[in-house]
């Protein structure tokens, strides 16, 4: 039985370049703790933890961000991620990566779709998160980096982070849905619109139901042979996950986030994840690290009613 499922291999990405407050460089640690392996092996999964990749220190930099540092670093990390997480892919295993914040998936996306585009296949994406991720280094009210993957993913944004993938932009914008979307910066909603991203957002969520919307985005996505799910936990409301660095009032609750899951699941159409922004420093008892274990395992197959083989 051990392994019946297949193969699953972890990684950790301790970034925190991505944004300006530290914490979520524990964010590996903090999920590993909450269990993530052995709740995966006992999915029946043969899981394999590849360790961190390494992620350099701000206090060991020159004071500010003299010359782009944190820019390049980010990139540097990221072309680690992107190399790594297209080797698991390419070997068939399905990559977990932990984040981190949500600059990672620029490593992430790259490399899965890196590996997809060798075997002749298309990868879109679901980004499950309360914002967008969809500014620019012109329309960022913040500059943070942790605010633009998307963007850059569909070939908008620093040159050096939409090149990581190679000379074409990973994504199609219309390859990317976002779900639980409820806190968009001006510019960064006309970016949105123009590029033509689909976005359900809290409102769509709330007027018909959480299941319904799955549904239609996963529909939306059914011309591609793979499907990346980044999922950004202050998606989720911050009652529930109380530990991520940007939280936005009414989010998905507990059971929607499961649906979210179980049915993405069923549709047996996702290929890899990532689970990013988990911040334990204002997390209250690892709860968001919890939550996000057990999110991972509904998407991976977990069942209420299930009796083992
Ligand atoms: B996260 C904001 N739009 O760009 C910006 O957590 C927030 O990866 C970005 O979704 C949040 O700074 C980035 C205001
Ligand atoms: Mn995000
Ligand atoms: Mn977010
Ligand atoms: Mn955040």
């Amino acid at each position: 039985l051990f392994g019946a499922r297949g193969r699953v291999a972890l990684l950790g990405v301790p970034m925190d370049l991505g944004q300006s407050r530290r914490g979520v460089d524990m964010g590996p640690s903090a999920v590993r703790y909450a269990g993530l392996q052995a709740t995966l092996e006992d999915l029946g999964y043969a899981v394999e933890d590849l360790g961190n990749v390494g992620v350099p220190l701000p206090e060991l930099t020159e004071a500010g961000d003299a010359g782009g540092w944190r820019l390049r670093a980010v990139g540097e990390v990221c072309r680690e991620v992107s190399a790594r997480v297209r080797e698991v892919a390419g070997g068939g295993a399905f990559p977990v990566v932990l984040g981190g914040d949500h600059s990672i998936s620029l490593g992430t996306v790259s490399g899965v779709v890196a590996a997809s585009r060798e075997a002749g296949e298309r990868t879109g994406v679901i980004w499950v998160d309360a914002h967008a991720d969809f500014n620019t280094p012109e329309s960022s009210p913040s500059g943070n980096i942790h605010g633009m993957p998307l963007a850059t993913l569909t070939g908008r944004g620093h040159g050096e982070l939409v090149r990581i993938g190679g000379e074409e932009a990973s994504l199609r914008a219309e390859d990317a849905v976002i779900l639980g979307l409820r806190s968009v910066d001006r510019e960064e909603q006309r970016l949105l619109t123009e590029a033509g991203v689909h976005a359900y957002t809290m409102k769509e969520i709330d007027a018909y139901g959480i299941a319904r919307v799955v549904r239609q985005a996963i529909k939306r996505l059914s011309h591609l042979e793979r499907v990346h799910l980044s999922f950004d936990l202050d998606s989720l409301d911050p009652e529930v996950a109380p530990g991520v660095g940007t939280p936005v009032r009414g989010g998905l609750t507990y059971r929607e986030a499961h649906l979210l899951m179980e049915l993405v699941n069923e549709a047996g159409i996702v290929t890899s994840l990532d689970v990013v922004e988990v911040n334990p420093i204002l997390d209250s008892r690892n709860a968001t690290a919890e939550v996000a274990v057990e999110l991972v395992a509904s998407l991976m197959g977990r069942r209420i009613l299930a009796l083992p083989e």
